[in-house]
């Protein structure tokens, strides 16, 4: 393999017979593979109803039945397992030549095809190479309409990954999925060669594993709601939401995902972001009066450092968790802790004093290094996010989770530290991908080119031992803005393919055109039949000159639009050419692959709303964190947060100079198209003389607006008031403009 990696260019040998063949079998498989080279003569091996699988080892039991059972989604035939067979036939083979742990050979002739590794993971992505070169709808478990043959040309595949480490992250907390999104989540990581499940399973919004010692953590911990001891946060509503993983079935997950070669670490974030442990089990955190609010507005979310107990309960919970997961790497998070509670806790103090620390930062080093302790006990590695570099000393074994910067992350293998790389301008997939689709921004508006262009070494200069630390990269999946299952399917699909080829592609052989040319030939289908509601690219929509251009990635989608300001559908026009007209804020389009539609939107350089911006004053009961003149600036963006929990009675009243007349007058919560930290029960109501108001909407949950709610005078308005009668989100309300039309 090493020699074949030297030359390793993609030798694609556009000899007479490789269009046809392609025409066959399709060759645009994500990750690329690293040395792929077609026969010159124009042979092929058809796959059909007599073919046989053959595999006379007993440990590839698993991986023969995964690839009959692929192959009978798509061609007719048993695809019978046998020890050995003269022709017709695909065989798995462990061959102790092959070196790398995960590389695999795959070969093509007339007679059969086989697929050669040293390991069982090996055999395993030689399979997802071949299922790739089979029609999408393999993929598709319910798919019924059967093919009785199909030929793969003459070929030679030799490949390995460039990275030992490619991992995705799951934030389970902030939203929970259910076990059997967890299934499906899995495969699909696994035919695009990911090893590694970052399983972020607790943080302030929901604890998520059974732990048998501490049964509260998922009969309280679990749920958030308007009853429950945790507070309804990002969109969760009054109801009890939530959930939580049962021993039982952690157990099969991680199982099933071996299976399939990814490995499941498992995060329990320490010592901070612990507010759903702290509802819990109140003791662990400071005894004293907080007020310190971690850079996600929560309180009393820090573990006591002083406290020695502390420590046997988070033994206990290490112990259990231990046994769940095979996984040599365990992480307990460590990132953003706000560690002023410390100076004022009397135990933590005590205990800098003992250890003769003079700065807090020391306790969270202290902290950090006796769970490295705790976790060593039990065979583990400890994992942290990079501000556990900061601190002090760490084990040099411990691996750090870069996700400010690469630099971060250099500064972290320069530092001696295994090192994944998921740096949020390139990797967290909970960033926007554009300006008006949904997400967060704070690393930046991440689209998927930036995602591809991504490359964990950078341009650091690093020695053989330095690029062994670098582990590989990983893609980040937080949960505050993702509420429901298909919104993760949306951001970290087909992001995700991006990240597997930054994974496993050596570097000279990644190209953004080529990339784009396969997920458009190839992986959009993929993706629809394993029932992914990934993002569909939409549209550049321009306005100029009078016309309105828009402007599609590829031909194999079709723009359609309306003119009416609503999302169009499968039965709206299709865009062939520009549209004149002199109303561009009404027209909206989105473009369709198959039955799916991506989001609709308007013309990006133009205003879409013409809101009115009379002088208002503003006042209110409730004390903020801003100047509150900024609700009145009819900027949409400048929101402002109060300075605490919004309550039945609070209000915030918009008073304008003279009487406005308009149809509607809205107001939405939370922070600007973010769907977060907004009011959850209230109303708005407005008045025609100042004194007497008439109610209008409920605050109602909008996915891209977050609790918002409308009303429409009949009059001229005097004043509009937004009024809270129940509990809200969150410590803390983001509030914005009116928008008034
Ligand atoms: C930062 S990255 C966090 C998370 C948030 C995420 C949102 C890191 C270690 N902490 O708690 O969910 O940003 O993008």
């Amino acid at each position: 393999m090493k020699k074949l990696l030297l030359a390793a260019t993609m030798v694609a040998m556009l000899s007479a017979c490789a269009d046809k063949a392609k025409m066959q079998a399709n060759l645009d498989i994500v990750p690329k593979p690293n040395v792929m080279e077609l026969a010159e003569q124009c042979n092929q091996f058809n796959i059909n109803t007599k073919t046989v699988i053959v595999s006379d080892n007993e440990e590839s039991k698993f991986n023969a039945e995964y690839l009959q059972s692929y192959l009978k989604n798509i061609i007719n035939g048993d695809f019978v397992v046998l020890k050995a067979a003269e022709k017709d036939f695909i065989c798995l083979e462990i061959c102790e030549d092959i070196e790398g742990d995960e590389e695999y050979v795959l070969q093509v002739d007339n007679k059969h095809i086989s697929i050669k590794a040293r390991t069982q993971a090996g055999l395993f992505y030689g399979i997802q190479t071949l299922l790739q070169m089979l029609p999408a709808e393999v993929f598709d478990k319910c798919n019924s309409l059967k093919i009785d043959e199909l030929s793969i040309p003459a070929m030679n595949v030799c490949d390995a990954p460039r990275f030992r480490y490619r991992g995705m992250h799951l934030d389970v907390s902030r939203t929970f999925f259910d076990a059997e999104y967890m299934y499906k989540f899995i495969d699909a990581l696994s035919h695009y060669k990911i090893n590694n499940l970052h399983w972020h399973l607790a943080d302030d919004q929901g604890w998520r594993v059974e732990i048998k010692k501490y049964p509260l953590l998922t009969e309280i911990g679990a749920w958030r709601g308007a009853e429950e001891r945790l507070k309804p946060a990002y969109g969760s509503g009054n109801e009890r939401n939530g959930g939580f993983y049962t021993q039982e079935e952690i157990k099969s997950i991680v199982k099933y995902a071996a299976d399939r070669n990814i490995n499941i670490i498992p995060e329990i974030d320490l010592p901070g972001h612990s507010k759903a442990f702290a509802v819990c089990y109140p003791e662990i955190i400071c005894d004293i009066h907080n007020d310190y609010y971690s850079v996600q507005h929560e309180i009393n979310n820090v573990w006591c450092i002083g406290r020695e107990e502390n420590y046997a309960i988070l033994e206990d919970i290490i112990k259990e968790m231990a046994e769940l997961f095979p996984s040599k790497i365990f992480h307990i998070g460590g990132d953003e802790v706000n560690m002023d509670c410390w100076m004022e806790c009397p135990r933590c103090q005590l205990l800098m004093k003992e250890k003769g620390m003079t700065d807090v930062i020391e306790l969270q080093n202290y902290f950090v290094r006796r769970l490295e302790a705790i976790l060593a006990k039990y065979g583990k590695t400890m994992a942290g996010w990079d501000e556990i570099i900061d601190d002090g000393e760490l084990l040099p074994e411990s691996v750090v989770y870069a996700w400010a910067s690469l630099d971060r992350g250099m500064k972290s293998v320069k530092g001696g530290h295994p090192t994944v790389m998921l740096i949020g301008e390139y990797l967290y997939f909970d960033m926007k991908q554009s300006a008006d689709e949904r997400g967060l921004k704070w690393a930046g508006i991440t689209p998927l080119e930036k995602t591809y262009s991504f490359d964990p070494v950078g341009t650091f200069e690093l020695n053989e031992e330095e690029t062994k630390l670098v582990l590989g990269p990983q893609g980040g999946a937080w949960a505050e803005c993702f509420q429901v299952k298909d919104y993760v399917d949306y951001q970290v699909f087909p992001k995700l393919l991006a990240l597997s080829e930054i994974g496993w592609t050596n570097r000279e052989l990644r190209c953004w055109d080529d990339f784009q040319n396969r997920l458009f030939n190839a992986q959009y289908a993929r993706m629809y039949a394993m029932d992914l509601k990934f993002r569909i690219a939409p549209a550049e929509v321009s306005y100029e000159d009078g016309k309105i251009v828009a402007i599609k990635d590829n031909d194999i989608l079709t723009i359609r639009y309306t003119d009416d300001k609503t999302a169009p559908t499968l039965e709206s026009p299709i865009y062939n050419e520009p549209i004149t007209t002199e109303t561009p804020e009404n027209y909206r389009f989105a473009t369709f692959f198959k039955d799916r539609s991506s989001i609709a939107r308007g013309p990006q350089n133009i205003e879409l709303h013409h809101y009115m911006k009379p002088e208002t004053k503003v006042e209110s009961n409730l004390p903020f964190r801003g100047d509150i003149n900024l609700l009145v600036d009819y900027d949409l963006e400048t929101y402002v947060f109060t300075d605490r929990d919004v309550r039945a009675g609070d209000y915030v009243k918009f008073t304008f100079d003279e009487p406005v007349e308009c149809h509607s007058i809205g107001m939405c919560t939370g922070y600007y198209t973010l769907a977060v930290y907004g009011i959850l029960n209230g109303y708005i109501e407005y008045s025609y003389d100042g004194e007497n108001y008439i109610q209008g909407e409920r605050f109602a949950y909008d996915m891209f607006d977050g609790y918002k709610a409308y009303c429409y005078p009949e009059k001229p308005v005097k004043s509009v008031r937004i009024v809270a009668d129940g509990i809200c989100e969150h410590e803390l309300t983001a509030i914005q403009d009116l928008r008034i039309e």
